[in-house]
């Protein structure tokens, strides 16, 4: 079946926190139409590819988008209208063509992004089929119903840097099914409140994912209130349920040593490795995403070798979704998992050939929403498509999350995909 892409459409929304953002209306010659939303992230990594802004301090702060749909409906309607939706890898490749630059900077990752999404999601309409099989039968691969990984505790540039953590997660790997394991989250979730209120921790309001963000003496406090809280709703840390931190930090490490300004204390690079040595033997601590810097290769080599056989290490702004980095870490054995953001590379196809390089190394991937979400639910289709097994997308508050865990609730009702929950580390 041909489905020729007949036009694009663009329009400049708003994300969760209020800021533009893209979305893509993708119009195929059959009559069919399908749109798709492209989120944006806060925390964002060095190497990232491009979000085109327009640097207008008049509207939105400079953050508005209407270059980027303007390169949509002109540059990047005119080099796609003729092609075949079906075949995502073309409509991918002629537009990383037609952009020219390594990091999309010139037609911007968020304009590429939101049409190779809104071209997927027409595809799978036409066919009538849901859009992971899709995408599972362009990429190839074995789909199957992820676990989610569960901010409930917020700090970093996402809670007003109250502590310098960003999230602390809580990972439910212990239950049957994936209803059973966001059952367990959302109680994890109430308890934390409860805590917080009964030890007087001031709540500064929901962080950026809607976890909570309070105001706590140390970052370790945060451990000890989550996995209180896992013991309170009634479940087993390690057996059932573990801890997983994103310390992103990158954002607090200044002149090659991470400065815990919420602590007055700054730590060289090995001593934050000993830091997360402790921590993980007092706490049921299973994984941890960019535990060192972006750039520090060696720090990220020594982490490995001293807690790479305990717990799942995860490169975000470390390897920024780009396969040549990721290349790069596997042979250096640097970590042992990936953080898979598609706006970070730009296109599904991209976002695929990652996915596909950390399978083979036998690495673990985690498929990622971004800090700014959109009411769109493409993420969960695109973590049961990856077969990856692992989907991180905020906390179980505000529909630009829930919009995800309720979509995967429909497909563990209505698809055949099986859950696996792949313990020892997910
Ligand atoms: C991260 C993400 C999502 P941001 O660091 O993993 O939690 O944050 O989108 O702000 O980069
Ligand atoms: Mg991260």
């Amino acid at each position: 079946m041909s489905l020729t892409i007949a036009g694009l459409r663009a329009l400049q929304i708003l994300d969760s926190r209020g800021v533009p953002t893209l979305e893509v209306e993708v119009r195929l010659s059959n009559g069919v139409s399908a749109t798709a939303q492209v989120p944006s992230g806060a925390s964002t990594g060095r190497y990232e590819a491009v979000e085109l802004r327009d640097g207008d301090p008049d509207r939105y702060a400079g953050k508005g988008v209407t270059q980027a749909c303007r390169n949509v409906e002109n540059e990047i309607a005119a080099a796609v209208t003729g092609l075949d939706a079906g075949d995502q890898a073309s409509v991918d490749r002629r537009m990383i063509e037609l952009d020219g630059t390594p990091s999309k900077s010139r037609l911007g990752a968020n304009a590429i992004l939101g049409v190779s999404c809104a071209v997927a999601r027409a595809a799978s309409q036409c066919k009538g089929e849901p859009l992971w099989q899709t995408l599972s039968c362009q990429f190839g691969t074995k789909p199957t119903l992820p676990l989610p990984m569960v901010n409930i505790l917020s700090g970093g540039l996402h809670a007003g840097r109250q502590v310098e953590f960003q999230d602390f997660l809580a990972v439910a790997h212990g239950l049957p099914t994936y209803s059973e394991s966001l059952h367990a989250i959302v109680s994890i979730h109430r308890e934390t409140r409860k805590i917080l209120d009964d030890r007087g921790f001031l709540l500064t309001g929901v962080a950026d994912e809607g976890g909570w963000g309070p105001v706590l003496p140390s970052n370790e406090a945060a451990l000890a209130i989550l996995t209180q809280a896992i013991e309170r709703a009634g479940f087993r840390p390690v057996q059932e349920v573990s801890i997983a931190i994103d310390a992103a930090s990158s954002h607090f490490h200044d002149g090659g040593r991470y400065v815990l300004r919420s602590e007055g204390r700054t730590l060289e690079v090995d001593e934050l490795i000993d830091l997360y040595a402790t921590w993980a033997d007092r706490y049921p601590i299973r994984s941890l995403e960019d535990g060192l810097d972006q750039d520090d290769w060696a720090g990220w080599v020594r982490l490995t070798q001293r807690l790479g056989g305990r717990m799942q290490l995860i490169g975000d702004d470390f390897f920024t979704t780009n396969a040549g980095r990721l290349q790069q870490g596997i042979a250096q054995g640097a970590a042992n998992a990936v953080l898979v953001k598609m706006n970070q590379i730009g296109t599904l196809t991209e976002t695929f050939e990652v996915l596909a390089l950390a399978a083979q190394a036998g690495w673990r991937a985690v498929v990622s929403a971004r800090s700014g979400e959109t009411e769109d639910s493409f993420l969960a289709d695109l973590a049961c498509a990856s077969g990856a097994g692992q989907i991180k997308v905020g906390s179980v508050t505000r529909s630009s999350r829930l919009s995800k865990y309720n979509r995967l609730l429909a497909l563990e009702r209505d698809s055949q995909l099986t859950w696996t929950a792949s313990s020892p580390w997910f």
